[in-house]
């Protein structure tokens, strides 16, 4: 049966999902302190607990919610989270949701699967609401009975450093969802939890692609995944030998949330934007490519038959010749959809708010940007199959890299000054290839390193770009650990009872 075809895992034991020696120890160690937690706070032991990693993006950037694929790779930082379901007994019908860091106070929820998530006051609890609304709303799609709604206790224990661009929400949302699914008994093929773990994660009022939680719910240790979606898949991609990925956080925190009118959501609208604007150019009726066009992928059939009456087979052709690279300001696009940007967007309140905070729009950066970012991916790709060198392999994929990064920073605009500083000090180092990875604008860069210079490297990225930061106080030594590290492939989501 296909990898997406399976339900998450469930395993009695540790070794399945941390292996051996010091990593199965460290987790030893986090799981008995998240069992003392629990009982801390809640005068019994967890039932079960269901764990989902954060990730790292190879490349393939703000192309998921355009419908383009992907190719992310797992990180062994994850989210661990313990829950107890209440018996009909108990009278309190509350969910209650403790974190082991004590910087997270404990969160507390009824019990009602119909709450709204108050998104104008942000709570690190409600990305377990978000799981919570989710869950029910699947199984009530699919006419599932799971029974009144009671009260649960539950206590989380991350690792992924949050505002990173590895994804720390999609670790809380996945790792909740599936905590929840399995308390009520359920468990359901993993492309079907990637795809309503990516409605979950909505709740929170970000428009997201679904990359996150389907890398943390089908990740395989030892593989990167080439994912794509509508359906989502994933297929297995074996690195070349030789080379290492070295996570950096820039130390500037990306607030995926709070600036998601500005930033993420606000690239989210100008897509649509863009590829209603070019379906209209390419001969649509207005009215036809408002209602039917959501995504650059919805035209990239026009384009292409466009591109080919040229003599090429690049969709960004189009782009070049029907979109201007001066920003559009909304008049412009509504003389050409023929309706108001408010009424295109009316049912969407998060696209709304982009509308409201936006002054222009970049539709032919953006565009160019999707549609090149999308060929690098098949790219990156080919080149893992091809007959090359592990060395010309590792400098071609490097090469990719940073094409995918300049294409982020100056056509995508979600770099900042200290990621552009950590990918050319990567460079500057020996990365063969480096570039932000994730949402951007803050959080991580990955650059691909040879296997034999990493400690070196590291070494090297600690005294140009770390020790200034360290001095000033922003990070401690000792933390740097959690900061800067090699990444291998790690294993998915599961489910754990002891
Ligand atoms: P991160 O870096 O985890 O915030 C976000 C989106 C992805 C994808 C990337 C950009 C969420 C949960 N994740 O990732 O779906 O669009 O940005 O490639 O919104």
């Amino acid at each position: 049966m296909a990898h997406e075809e399976l339900p998450v895992p469930t395993y009695s034991s540790l070794g399945p999902v941390y292996g051996e020696g010091s990593p199965l120890e460290e987790a030893q160690l986090r799981f008995d302190r998240l069992k003392a937690k629990f009982v801390d706070l809640f005068g019994r032991e967890p039932d079960l607990y269901a764990r989902s990693p954060g990730r790292v993006n190879l490349i393939g950037e703000h192309i998921d919610y355009e419908g383009y694929s992907v190719l992310p790779m797992a990180i062994r930082q994850d989210m661990i989270v313990a829950i107890r379901k209440h018996g009909e007994e108990e009278s309190r019908k509350e969910l209650r949701i403790g974190n082991v860091n004590e910087k997270y106070s404990v969160c507390a929820y009824p019990a009602d699967p119909d709450q709204e998530v108050d998104l104008k006051n942000h709570k690190w609890g409600h990305y377990f609401l978000c799981g919570y609304k989710g869950f029910y709303e699947f199984v009530r799609s699919k006419g599932i009975d799971v029974g009144t709604p009671v009260g649960l206790d539950v206590v989380v224990d991350g690792t992924v450093p949050t505002g990173s661009g590895l994804s720390s929400s999609a670790a809380f949302v996945c790792s909740s969802t599936i905590a929840i699914m399995a308390i009520l008994n359920n468990n359901f093929p993993k492309k079907e939890i990637a795809q309503l773990t990516c409605e979950c994660e909505r709740h929170i009022g970000t428009q997201s692609g679904g990359m996150d939680q389907a890398i943390s719910v089908m990740a395989k240790s030892g593989f990167a995944e080439l994912i794509d979606f509508n359906p989502i898949r994933a297929s297995d991609v074996q690195l070349p030998a030789g080379g290492t990925f070295v996570i950096a956080h820039s130390l500037a925190e990306s607030q995926k949330a709070v600036t998601a009118a500005t930033n993420y959501n606000n690239r989210v609208v100008e897509c649509r934007l863009a590829a209603i604007v070019l379906a209209i150019k390419l001969g649509m009726k207005p009215e036809e490519a408002v209602s039917n066009v959501k995504t650059l992928s919805d035209v990239e059939g026009l384009c292409l038959s466009f591109a080919g009456t040229n003599g090429s087979s690049d969709p960004g052709l189009a782009v070049k010749e029907l979109l201007h690279e001066e920003p559009y300001t909304a008049e412009d696009i509504e003389k050409i959809t023929v309706e108001s940007l408010t009424s295109i967007f009316q049912n969407s309140p998060t696209s709304l708010d982009v509308l409201r905070a936006a002054k222009d729009f970049k539709l032919f950066q953006r565009a160019s940007h999707v549609y090149s970012e999308a060929k690098r991916v098949h790219a990156f790709r080919n080149t893992v199959l091809s007959k090359l060198s592990d060395e010309d392999m590792l400098k071609k994929l490097g090469d990719l890299m940073n094409e995918s990064h300049y294409s982020c920073s100056v056509l995508y605009e979600c770099s900042c000054p200290e990621l552009e500083e950590l990918v050319k000090i990567c460079r500057e180092n020996g990365a063969l290839g480096a570039r932000l990875t994730g949402a951007g604008w803050g959080g991580c860069a990955v650059a691909l390193v040879k296997e034999s210079i990493v400690p070196q490297f590291i070494l090297n990225l600690k005294e140009t770009f770390y020790q200034s930061r360290i001095d000033k106080g922003i990070i401690s030594n000792s933390d740097l650990g959690l900061y800067v590290f090699a990444s291998k492939p790690s294993s998915g989501a599961a489910i754990l009872k002891f």
